[in-house]
């Protein structure tokens, strides 16, 4: 009886906000802001993969599922540092690395300890977004070297905080949690983040879960149960797969050869990722339920992205991200949520620069001076029209060192320093050494012919132009230069 009441009360005060959030009982100028206002807004679910390729989500019947099928699928997703720290740092300032810094994964270029460092964690989507009234937290892997330099440190801005520190080793609100050594640490991660999901049932405020798995990152165990998941299935062989003819490619592609020793690693992994995404699927699909059930499933935004693409066995290289090739700065975005149409694709070109943006568009607040990136969430709403994201005709990708990776699928390739710009049809890339490639996409979708040589020398003094204006941008400028030149 008594539960019933207070069950009653609840619903009075809760119809109260929300007709306070809508502005019935206030004048004009106090709409704005306001906690009661907090109610009508959405949560969101960022659900972070770590090194997927586009290409893989089709292959993962529940992220097809849960996903692709209920939502909207952005076929022009791409990061503008395909590795993890730097693209990470993008997500967390909304800016392109050459403003934010980190540029590597490890210091002194890169890593947490430069994020730390120059004072970024005091300015982040987090901070926003808690500033903003919402609940925010985050489960996974944060940033490159975090597990070593902070183990107990919590960031400004996260009101819960679950990041890995060691193998079996979570910072649990600052507290090292050490798990079973069997323990598949994606599923207890999919735990944790469906156990704060279900304890915001009765809370008014909206959440944003920043839930980053390792899968499908090397060295890709999968969960026991999903082991033989993908037994018989070989890494797509597509036209560029082992590029025949490399004599277009700049000498540090022409060196390389795949052997058939190495064939079969980049089959053998491409199973495990694949086997260890089934648990990903799995994790969306318990969030989904635990939304149903709490009741917010209406008003929850999930999206599906990856920090960088992935190549295996493109144009002679093995295992890698770092390039500027399409399948490493191609990420998958797909965002079902309420008013967003499902089952479509779109194909805008979107970037990791536009995640800050656009959650803070969808939580009313406007984005810092610094964000670079653009709000994308009027393509979320088919009511919602003459939108600055299908503006963007271009932008910058670069590369400022190689990187070597020590786990057991490592990249046998070191990616030389590049500055790159990928328009809507052509990929432009200008090396240190000073050697060039320059793809037509619209005629070679595979970058198999480089035709800087040959090309237009107006074309390539267009596109030397368009890189001059992307190199050093910042904030509206990044978003002018990005757009189609007057
Ligand atoms: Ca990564
Ligand atoms: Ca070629």
């Amino acid at each position: 009886m008594a539960a019933r009441t207070i069950a009653r009360i609840g619903r009075v005060l809760l119809l109260f906000a929300v007709c306070l959030g809508l502005g019935f009982f206030l004048p004009q100028g106090e709409k704005e802001r306001g906690s009661t206002e907090a109610a009508n807004r959405p949560n969101i679910i960022f659900v972070l993969t770590d090194d997927l390729d586009a290409a893989s989500v089709s292959k993962v019947p529940a992220l097809e599922e849960y996903m692709a099928d209920q939502g909207t699928t952005f076929d022009n997703a791409f990061v503008t540092y395909p590795l993890c720290c730097p693209s990470r740092a993008t997500i967390l300032t909304g800016q392109y690395p050459h403003n934010h810094l980190v540029r590597g994964n490890a210091p002194p270029i890169g890593g947490y300890k430069t994020f730390r460092d120059l004072g970024r964690e005091r300015s982040t989507l987090a901070t926003w977004l808690d500033d903003a009234g919402y609940e925010t937290a985050l489960f996974g892997k944060y940033l490159n070297g975090y597990g070593k330099l902070g183990r107990h440190h919590v960031p400004a801005g996260w009101d819960e905080w679950y990041a890995p520190v060691g193998a079996t080793q979570v910072n649990q609100n600052g507290k090292v949690v050490t798990y079973e050594a069997d323990t598949y640490l994606d599923d207890a991660l999919s735990g944790l983040a469906q156990d704060f999901v279900r304890r915001q049932e009765r809370k008014d405020a909206p959440f944003f879960v920043y839930l980053s798995v390792h899968a499908p990152h090397a060295p890709a165990t999968p969960a026991l149960r999903y082991e033989d998941l993908y037994e018989h299935l070989r890494a797509p062989r597509t036209p560029s797969f082992d590029e025949a003819d490399v004599s277009d490619k700049p000498g540090w592609i022409r060196g390389l050869s795949l052997d058939p020793a190495e064939e079969k690693r980049i089959d053998e992994f491409y199973r495990k990722r694949l086997a260890t995404l089934a648990a990903v699927g799995e994790m969306i699909g318990g969030l989904l339920r635990t939304l149903e059930e709490t009741g917010k499933l209406d008003n929850t935004y999930v999206v599906l992205t990856s920090d960088n693409g992935y190549h295996m066995g493109q144009h002679r290289l093995g295992l890698g991200k770092q390039t500027a090739y399409e399948e490493d700065i191609r990420v998958p975005l797909i965002i079902r949520g309420p008013g967003v149409p499902a089952g479509v694709s779109r194909d805008e070109m979107v970037l990791n620069n536009d995640f800050d943006p656009t959650f803070l568009d969808l939580a009313g607040v406007p984005p810092p001076d610094s964000v670079d990136g653009r709000s994308f969430a009027s393509l979320l709403d088919k009511m919602r029209s003459n939108d600055p994201a299908s503006r963007r005709t271009a932008f910058e990708v670069r590369n400022w060192g190689s990187q070597k990776d020590k786990t057991p699928y490592r990249a046998v390739t070191s990616v030389p320093p590049y500055q790159a710009v990928r328009t809507q049809r052509y990929l432009y890339v200008e090396y240190e050494s000073k050697e060039h490639e320059l793809y037509d996409l619209r005629k070679d979708p595979y970058e198999l012919h480089n035709l800087y040589d040959s090309a237009d020398r107006d074309l390539i003094t267009e596109l030397d132009g368009r890189l001059d204006e992307l190199r050093d941008c910042a904030g509206q400028g990044c978003r002018a230069a990005e757009n189609a030149p007057p």
